[in-house]
């Protein structure tokens, strides 16, 4: 459950919010300034605002205290949002805004607690919440009132961009043409909106999710890049230089609140550096090491071990990699696996899918389709490999009666590819048909052919399959 309570005294620019998320603010205490994208206005005790919290704002003046909950936009928000705008405002007396108090307080608890039932009893008092604020909300005037139409525009923009940051390839006419405006009537309403213009406002967006990642996670830079949408290590280098005044390590160094929670994101770091370069035994060493100096066996597989071979694959998808550098790196990957097992089970962290895999019958090439189950592996699936010559009903029977989600079947022949529509005519006869989803891939098979023979998925490569197998495990 997202939902976090927070008492700050915040200064400086607005940032942005976390995307998709809704915050109610309460000035219980000073006077001072909430900057609101490009506008500012005077607050003092029982202002309140609600926004969307992908919305850059902040608060700021002396002793200003603001209490902030934050959770996840969802249908009872709407009746908040009057006519669509995404900001509301109230200004509560004194025995409104102790309401408003005991709410937040007892979410606080709860969070807190966590106690049996504690998700239910924080969602009814969040509805009992938005009860009573929608009494109160638009009772003041608010100059966030005065271009409603600009702000709904420059809203779903933002919302655009919150949802697509992490595509490299967004651009100002991309965002423009899926708002319905022009990309010049966009930019025109960025500057004069937001005070920033697009590029500014997306590479902040950029570099404020890299700083979350560098605080909160032990990723790699590299990987870092690739989830902010940004062009390469180097260029984030530059650009986070410029903002902030200090290099992404020294951020990240800076930001450890302490040596022992440091440690355990350099030793996260390290797991996946050397998973990348392929160091089996280093790889082994530092995954015990993780696990002794206590840091959650899920937290080495996810942030150590498959966010290293995430970066392999995706390498390996632009040919910066071949086939030696991910056998090694996969090789890696399991030795950390095979330590990591035990603790995995312990800690009941469970695979995201099961699928089976093989070469077709007839068919003996099998690096192809041992690359596609490594990949699939560090995509955190489980996999039961049948190994090579497989025929259609062997791979029927094994996804039935291990319930498997996926059949993934490999051919490198013409003269065996068509085994693949057996299998799928198999998984018909069987009458599993509609549980199952067949996926088909190797050197001769195309999208045409998937569809011809009535198979679901066909992928041209490795890291593509792995992806494409988690969607249909989901
Ligand atoms: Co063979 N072979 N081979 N071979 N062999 C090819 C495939 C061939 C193209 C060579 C040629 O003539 N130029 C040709 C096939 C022609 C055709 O039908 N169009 C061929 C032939 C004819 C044969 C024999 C018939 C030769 C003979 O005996 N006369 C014979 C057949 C044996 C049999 O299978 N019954 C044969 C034997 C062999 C070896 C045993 C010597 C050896 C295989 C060793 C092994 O696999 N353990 C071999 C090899 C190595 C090759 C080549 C050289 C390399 C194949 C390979 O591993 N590529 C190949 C020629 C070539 O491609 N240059 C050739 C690397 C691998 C990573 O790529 O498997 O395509 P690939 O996998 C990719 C993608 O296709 C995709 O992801 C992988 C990585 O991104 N992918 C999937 C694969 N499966 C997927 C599944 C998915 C999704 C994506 O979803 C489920």
């Amino acid at each position: 459950m997202d939902i976090s309570i927070q008492t700050t005294a915040c200064r400086g620019e607005p940032v942005p919010g976390k995307n998709g998320t809704v915050e109610i603010s309460v000035v219980t205490a000073g006077t001072g300034w909430h900057r609101l994208l490009n506008e500012t206005a005077e607050c003092r005790p029982g202002d309140m605002y609600i926004l969307q919290g992908e919305l850059p704002h902040c608060y700021s003046g002396e002793e200003l205290t603001v209490q902030t909950l934050t959770f996840p936009a969802g249908e009872e928000c709407y009746g908040i949002f009057r006519d669509d705008l995404p900001v509301s405002y109230a200004l509560l007396n004194n025995r409104a805004m102790e309401q408003v108090l005991v709410h937040f307080a007892a979410i606080s608890e709860e969070l807190d607690r966590q106690e049996q039932d504690w998700q239910v009893a924080v969602r009814s008092h969040l509805s009992l919440l938005l009860i009573l604020l929608g009494r109160y909300i638009d009772q003041a005037d608010t100059a966030h009132r005065r271009h409603p139409k600009e702000w709904v525009a420059v809203s779903a923009a933002l919302r655009e961009i919150g949802d697509r940051f992490g595509d490299s390839a967004m651009t100002l006419d991309s965002v423009a043409a899926a708002v319905f405006l022009s990309s010049s009537q966009l930019s025109r309403l960025f500057r004069r909106v937001v005070g920033q213009s697009f590029q500014e406002y997306v590479r902040s967006v950029r570099l404020g999710h890299a700083c979350r990642l560098l605080r909160y996670t032990g990723l790699t830079n590299e990987e870092i890049v690739r989830q902010c949408g940004l062009k390469d290590v180097p260029t984030f280098y530059r650009l986070f230089k410029n903002e902030t005044g200090t290099t992404p390590y020294q951020y990240r160094m800076s930001n450890i609140e302490n040596e022992e929670k440091g440690e355990k994101i350099m030793i996260i770091t390290e797991i996946s550096e050397s998973l990348q370069r392929g160091k089996a035994k280093d790889v082994e060493r530092l995954v015990t090491e993780a696990l002794e100096q206590g840091v959650p066996a899920a937290r080495i597989l996810n942030e150590g071990l498959l966010s290293g071979m995430n970066v392999v694959g995706e390498k390996f998808k632009r040919n910066e990699v071949y086939v030696p550098e991910v056998l090694v790196a996969a090789r890696a990957m399991n030795k950390g696996i095979a330590v990591l097992k035990p603790h995995l089970a312990e800690d009941g962290v469970k695979a995201k899918g099961k699928v089976c895999i093989g070469t077709v019958q007839g068919d003996l090439h099998d690096i192809g389709k041992n690359l596609v189950k490594m990949m699939m592996e560090g995509k955190g699936l489980e996999v039961i490999d049948l190994g090579t010559d497989v025929a259609p009903e062997n791979f029927v029977q094994t996804a039935k009666e291990q319930g498997c989600q996926v059949i993934c079947c490999s051919a490198l022949l013409t003269t065996t590819m068509d085994v693949m529509a057996d299998v799928v005519k198999a998984a018909e006869a069987a009458g599993i048909r509609d549980q199952v989803k067949i996926m088909v891939g190797g050197a001769p098979v195309t999208e045409e052919y998937c569809q011809k023979i009535g198979a679901d998925c066909y992928t041209s490569d490795a890291a593509s399959a792995a992806d494409a197998a988690v969607e249909l495990c989901r």
